[in-house]
């Protein structure tokens, strides 16, 4: 009962104001149907997103060396694009209501506010359609490259991979070889055994394109696949004490020769090296000494 004359005096206010707009006191507003001007804003700011989706990046990430490193440049890049326009539509009427509604000139009295909306079916239709799609694009995209990423790879390379405070062992089951810096064979797949001693770490490397926790008592296991030469660095991602940010180790992805020469130089009996990296290596060849100088490896505890 008693809502009926709150509704009608409301409306009724609002019809004064509507009145009252053609009065010189209040000003009307700058443009009368500003959809078409936010029609522009919105495909500019489009267009700046995916430029920017596409051109940062690749300046800003470091080389990726691996499969997995390559999915996710692309995965960013994608969920980038497919959030510009969203993004736009947001910015771009945030932007026009500042310039084109901003209050101008002194006045003592704020200026009226516009009628008020109601609701609009066709727009909400619109707008959660939109949004309902992408998400599920993108959650399919998500999903399919996790699955992809976690898949146990055929003939891969074990590495045990272990975080302490603060400082990174990288094992090689099988050669009795274990560094400070993780060299890696190219074009195989590795299987990454990640633990820790003590806290918990993260063991990530953005060009390996893998992160995840070392947790104590706990193996978690990760998969990559280099596929590019080139040096990277392996970093702690959890803050896990005191020098935390000094917890980063040396890595290379060399051709598969090369690697067998870094295990024998490092340990590995000239049988397990070869195994390991799955080539033909005599005697001689481990002569060069060239991979541990190329790489700056050295084994754990020197
Ligand atoms: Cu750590």
């Amino acid at each position: 009962m008693t809502s009926g004359p709150t509704v009608e005096a409301a409306q009724g206010d609002g019809a004064g104001v509507a009145r009252g707009a053609g009065d010189a006191e209040i000003p009307k507003p700058l443009f009368s149907r500003p959809a078409g001007k936010i029609l522009v804003i919105w495909l500019i700011f489009t267009a700046i997103g995916i430029v920017l989706a596409l051109v940062v990046p690749k300046h800003t990430f470091p080389p990726m060396l691996t499969k997995e490193g390559d999915t996710g440049v692309t995965t960013v890049i994608f969920f980038t694009i497919m959030a510009a326009p969203v993004a736009a539509l947001v910015y771009g009427i945030a932007a026009y209501s500042l310039l084109a509604w901003r209050q101008r000139g002194q006045r003592d009295e704020p200026p009226e506010d516009g009628p008020p909306l109601r609701g609009n079916a066709p727009v909400t239709i619109v707008w959660l359609c939109v949004t309902s799609l992408l998400c599920i694009v993108l959650l399919v995209w998500g999903l399919a490259a996790m699955a992809a990423d976690n898949q146990a790879p055929p003939g891969a390379l074990r590495v045990d991979v272990t975080g302490q405070q603060w400082l990174w062992t990288f094992s090689y089951p099988g050669t009795g070889v274990s560094s400070r810096s993780l060299v890696l064979p190219l074009n195989r797949p590795v299987q990454f055994d990640v633990t820790s001693n003590d806290v918990t770490h993260g063991f990530w490397s953005m060009s390996l394109g893998v992160q995840v926790d070392a947790n104590p008592d706990v193996v978690t296991t990760i998969y990559a696949t280099p596929n590019k030469l080139g040096k990277f660095t392996v970093q702690c991602s959890q803050l896990c004490g005191l020098y935390h940010s000094f917890m980063y180790a040396p890595g290379a992805v060399v051709r598969p020769g090369a690697f067998a020469l870094w295990l024998y130089a490092n340990g590995a009996s000239l049988r397990a090296a070869s195994l390991d990296a799955k080539v033909k290596m005599t005697r001689a060849d481990t002569a060069t000494g060239q991979v541990t100088a190329a790489v700056g490896a050295t084994p754990a505890g020197s």
